[in-house]
C-alpha cells in the first residue's frame, strides 16, 4: 500500500559495492581529523543527479516517463573515484566528498538530459552548476580544533589514486525516508542507459 504522505525523491547513480567499499575506506581515514561528521552509511553512498524533495505520488508516473526518456537518450559510460574535497571550502567544511574521473562529459550530458526533461515538466532547479561528487559525510560541528593539515594530506593522496572504473548503465529514482539513526533510501525504479 502506498504511503499517504508525499515521498521525498531524488535521482541518483548508485555505484557497485566495490566502489562503496573504497569510499568507506577513505571515510575511515578521516575519523581522526577531529571533525564531527555524520558519515554516509556504506549502503547509502551515491552520486546525486538531481534532488526533487517532496513530490506528490500522482506525479511519480510522469516522472518515470521523463527519466526513462532521458536515460534512453544517454549512453552508458565509465567512471572511477578520484580526489576528495569539501563544500563550501576547506576552512569551513560542511560536506566531505570524493570526486570522479572518467567519462565526465557523458555524465554531464546525462545530468543535463535529466534536468531538461524535468524542467519541461515544470520542475524548478536553481542554476548552480552540476558538481559531480559522492558525499562521504556531513560535518555536524566544524569545531575549531579539527586537523586541517590531516584533511589536506588525505585529500592530496586521494587526488593521486588509481581506482577501478565502473560502468554506469542505469539511473535510479530514489525515495529517501528520514528517520533515526539516518535516512533510508529505496530504489523506486531504475532506468537503463543506452548500451
Ligand atoms: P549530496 O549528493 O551532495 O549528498 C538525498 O538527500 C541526496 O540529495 C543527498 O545525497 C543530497 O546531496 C542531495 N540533495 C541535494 N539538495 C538537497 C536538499 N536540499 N536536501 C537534501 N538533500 C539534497
Amino acid at each position: 500500500m502506498k504511503a499517504i504522505s508525499n515521498p521525498r525523491l531524488f535521482i541518483a547513480i548508485n555505484p557497485p559495492l566495490a566502489v562503496r567499499e573504497l569510499l568507506f575506506k577513505w571515510q575511515s581515514r578521516l575519523h581522526v581529523s577531529g571533525l564531527l561528521v555524520k558519515w554516509v552509511e556504506k549502503q547509502n553512498l551515491h552520486l546525486t543527479l538531481e534532488f526533487l524533495g517532496d513530490t506528490e505520488w500522482e506525479k511519480v508516473e510522469g516522472l518515470k516517463e521523463v527519466l526513462s526518456k532521458a536515460a534512453g537518450q544517454s549512453s552508458a559510460f565509465s567512471l572511477a573515484v578520484k580526489g576528495m574535497g569539501t563544500f563550501p571550502n576547506l576552512k569551513q567544511p560542511r560536506v566531505i566528498w570524493m570526486g570522479l574521473t572518467g567519462q565526465l562529459e557523458e555524465l554531464t550530458h546525462l545530468q543535463r538530459n535529466v534536468r531538461q526533461g524535468l524542467t519541461e515538466q515544470g520542475y524548478y532547479f536553481d542554476k548552480k552548476p552540476f558538481r559531480p561528487h559522492l558525499t562521504l559525510g556531513r560535518v555536524r560541528d566544524a569545531a575549531p580544533a579539527f586537523d586541517r593539515q590531516l584533511l589536506q594530506e588525505v585529500f592530496t593522496s586521494a587526488g593521486a589514486i588509481d581506482s577501478p572504473e565502473w560502468r554506469v548503465e542505469r539511473i535510479d529514482l530514489m525515495q529517501s525516508e528520514l528517520g533515526r539513526p539516518g535516512p533510508r533510501y529505496t530504489v523506486l525504479e531504475s532506468f537503463p542507459l543506452r548500451t
